[in-house]
This record gives structure tokens, C-alpha cells and sequence, in this order.
């Protein structure tokens, strides 16, 4: 019982020092998740990670501009102070499709 409750408190410390990270898959074209959901300031680290070709990922709003390729990811840490529906959309003039790579961002 005395272990389960040291795992426990581990965890827990852990989840509070190191916050959230959600990992979004870019290829062509599209993301992988189509949508994520966030909380109101809560940090949370995004990472964009790319599949295949170049790719980025940014919102004005929520004031990030990621940029990956394959093999090299990129990360940042926001913590958004609104309440809303934002679009992520490609950075990175990728071919036909990068008008269709958008990202469904929730803050609640
Ligand atoms: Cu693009």
C-alpha cells in the first residue's frame, strides 16, 4: 500500500512539473490528430513531428510557428488564456495540398 501511494505522488509530481505535451503528425496533407483540445492556462507543450516532407505548424492567435521535417520535430510550450476555436494552419508552402493542412484547436 505504502508503494502505491509513493507511485502515486510520483506521478503526480511528474504530470505537474513536466505539464502536457501533445505530439501532432504532419504528412501531405494533413494532421494527425485533426483536432486537439486544450485547456485554459494549463501549459502544455505542442510537438509537430513530420512524416513525410516539410511542414509547419502556427497560430497567430495562440502565438506559435512550428516548423518540422522528418526526423526533426519541433516543440514549443504555450499556455493559452482564452476561451475559444482556433485553426492551425501550415507554415511552410509545402505543395497541392498545404491550404488543406489545417488544425483544429479547442481551448476550454
Ligand atoms: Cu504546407
Amino acid at each position: 500500500m505504502k508503494g502505491l501511494k509513493i507511485l502515486g505522488l510520483c506521478t503526480l509530481l511528474s504530470v505537474t512539473l513536466l505539464g502536457k505535451e501533445i505530439q501532432i503528425v504532419a504528412y501531405e496533407w494533413a494532421y494527425e490528430p485533426k483536432e486537439i483540445v486544450l485547456k485554459k492556462d494549463e501549459p502544455v507543450t505542442l510537438t509537430l513531428v513530420s512524416k513525410e516532407g516539410d511542414h509547419g505548424l502556427g497560430s497567430k492567435e495562440l502565438g506559435f510557428d512550428l516548423e518540422a521535417s522528418p526526423g526533426k520535430p519541433e516543440s514549443v510550450e504555450i499556455k493559452p488564456t482564452e476561451v475559444g476555436e482556433y485553426i492551425g494552419k501550415c507554415t511552410v508552402p509545402c505543395g497541392s495540398g498545404h491550404k488543406k493542412m489545417l488544425l483544429k484547436i479547442k481551448v476550454e
